[in-house]
């Protein structure tokens, strides 16, 4: 019989499904649900409730649960073959959270199949609104909890990151100040992980140190809540949060309302959930110390796994757990390809070809010319105004500032990444930019490994579902390594590699101190 394992998906949007058959090593289904056009009753705009206050982020969870029923049954209508899955887990988009009162474990307990999902959890939550990872309305709230935690550092160090605006504690403080009430009437507080995993298991399920690692609640070292972190963010806060459990934990059998419901294996296992990084992570095959991923989109990311815990004392990184059980970083850099447009539109390029064509006609290194490209404040550096500084840099002259601009992008990545003290092997490069070929040997060179592209779709579902398969494999006994069970489903692209040019590479090992005072010297002036 095949082994079938389902991930899915629950992010800002959308709801997603992929179903693998893990010995065939294929993903034999895949589905999605975007919430504004399959749930508009909700009055959602991209998955967003529109606020006056455009720093106020929030999604309805119910809305998430609605989206849950529908896909089951869109599963059911296409015979996805739900009586054969072996086990389900999740995504969720990171740092969300769902407020539920005293009636929502015995809700969860009796869902009812003759009723809709939403029927049966009406009047369960203590907050009709999730706060989202888009909000950005914590700014005091954020200062309060770092000033009680010792500082930046300490933050970081105790919790993996620093204090950000979207991270589930800054919105559970601001919750529990704004309307105490309903902070108190507040029984449990998921995830939007934990919250899916919770309907599907039909009880409260625990959080994951993934995704508990975006919360500043977790000792990210011990990964358990953190006394402090939890006595600076709300009163009674330990009450609230569900255990935290390691990554493969069953979380129950499947709930009576999807195995009667939609005809899901009664014995398929529930496993829990994690945010969509971490599972992205596994998804695109990160599984061991070295391996590390670029996503080149309007933002620029950079994912690296990491076996020992270490954290950013400059709180712009973040560390959460990843699914194999080490650690992962996330650095994102607003200035991605949104500053490349901009360069490129600035001289009048036509396109990414005759960009890489002016970006050869340089010798690497530039002749030492810097440019920091801040056309959006940065959030790493940290740099709240948008600014411009050319170093050395005449502005008129184009295939210098064309070059500029990719050897900046890629300097501050490898200056910026430095804390975690490992170096990549390898560097996966995903997202919209990535078949730049000309930006890739720039990274290549500066980041001293070779690069290859990749292109997976729906990679956090994806992941999810590998998870699935490991946690039940090891359930069964059967000591699954992470290679094996990654292997066959995300492959870099055939031929694709781009190695690092030796020569290339010592220039740019001079050239990272004069980039690194440049940035000094920028942020020394304001802003930062
Ligand atoms: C990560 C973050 C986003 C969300 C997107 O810190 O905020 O990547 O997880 O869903």
């Amino acid at each position: 019989m095949a082994k079938l394992f389902l991930g899915l998906d629950s992010s800002t949007q959308s709801l997603s499904a992929v179903l693998i058959d893990y010995d065939r090593r294929k993903v034999v289904y895949e589905q999605s649900l975007n919430f504004d056009r399959a749930l508009p009753q909700y009055g959602t705009r991209n998955g967003v409730l529109p606020h006056p206050d455009p720093l106020v982020k929030h999604s309805p969870p119910m809305m998430w649960a609605e989206a849950l029923d529908l896909l089951f049954a869109t599963m059911k209508k296409d015979g996805v073959g739900l009586a054969e899955i072996l086990a389900v887990s999740g995504s969720g988009q990171q740092h969300g959270s769902v407020y539920l009162n005293d009636r929502a474990a015995d809700a969860l307990a009796g869902l009812d199949p003759r009723k809709m999902l939403a029927e049966n959890l009406r009047g369960v939550f203590a907050r009709a609104t999730s706060p989202i990872w888009m909000d950005s309305s914590t700014a005091a709230e954020c200062g309060e909890i770092r000033q009680k935690m010792g500082g930046l550092k300490a933050t970081a160090d105790a919790t993996g990151s620093d204090t950000f605006e979207r991270f589930t504690g800054p919105q559970i403080r601001k919750f529990h100040k704004n309307e105490p009430d309903a902070y108190a009437q507040t029984a449990s507080i998921a995830l939007v992980s934990s919250f899916m995993a919770s309907l599907l298991a039909g009880k409260i399920a625990p959080i994951d140190p993934g995704d508990g690692a975006g919360m500043n609640l977790m000792d990210i070292r011990k990964k358990s809540w953190h006394p402090q972190a939890l006595a600076a963010t709300a009163p009674g806060l330990r009450e609230k949060l569900p255990p935290l459990a390691e990554p493969g934990t069953i979380v129950g059998a499947a709930s009576r309302y999807f195995v009667e419901k939609f005809g899901l294996n009664p014995e398929a296992k529930i496993m829990v959930w994690s945010g969509d990084n971490p599972c992205s992570v596994v998804g695109l095959g990160l599984i061991r110390d070295g391996m590390a991923a670029v996503s080149l989109g309007t933002s620029d990311t950079y994912f690296g796994v990491m076996k020992t815990c270490r954290t950013d004392a400059h709180g712009e990184g973040h560390v959460f757990g990843s699914p194999t059980g080490d650690y992962m970083t996330l650095i994102c850099f607003k200035n991605g390809s949104l500053a490349r447009e901009k360069i490129r539109e600035r001289y009048g390029i036509k396109d990414w070809n005759e960009f890489g064509a002016r970006v050869a006609s340089v010798a690497p290194g530039n002749n030492g010319r810097i440019l920091l490209p801040w056309f959006e404040a940065e959030i790493v550096p940290r740099m709240n105004k948008p600014r411009l500084h050319r170093f050395g840099l005449e502005e008129d002259d184009v295939a210098a500032n064309c070059r500029a601009i990719f050897e900046a992008q890629m300097l501050s990545m490898r200056l910026h990444s430095q804390w975690m003290n490992v170096s990549p092997d390898c560097i996966y490069a995903t997202g919209g930019a990535s078949g730049n070929l000309s930006l890739l040997q720039v990274m290549a060179d500066v980041m001293k490994c070779r690069v290859e592209r990749i292109e997976v779709s729906k990679s956090a579902a994806l992941g999810a579902a590998l998870q699935a398969a490991h946690g039940w494999l090891a359930e069964a006994g059967s000591k699954p390594e992470w290679e094996e069970v990654v292997a066959g489903f995300s492959q870099p692209i055939p031929d694709s590699e781009i190695r690092p040019d030796p020569k290339a590479a010592r220039v740019y090992d001079q050239l990272i101190e004069k980039y690194a005072a440049c940035e000094r010297a920028a942020l020394a002036e304001g802003g930062g």
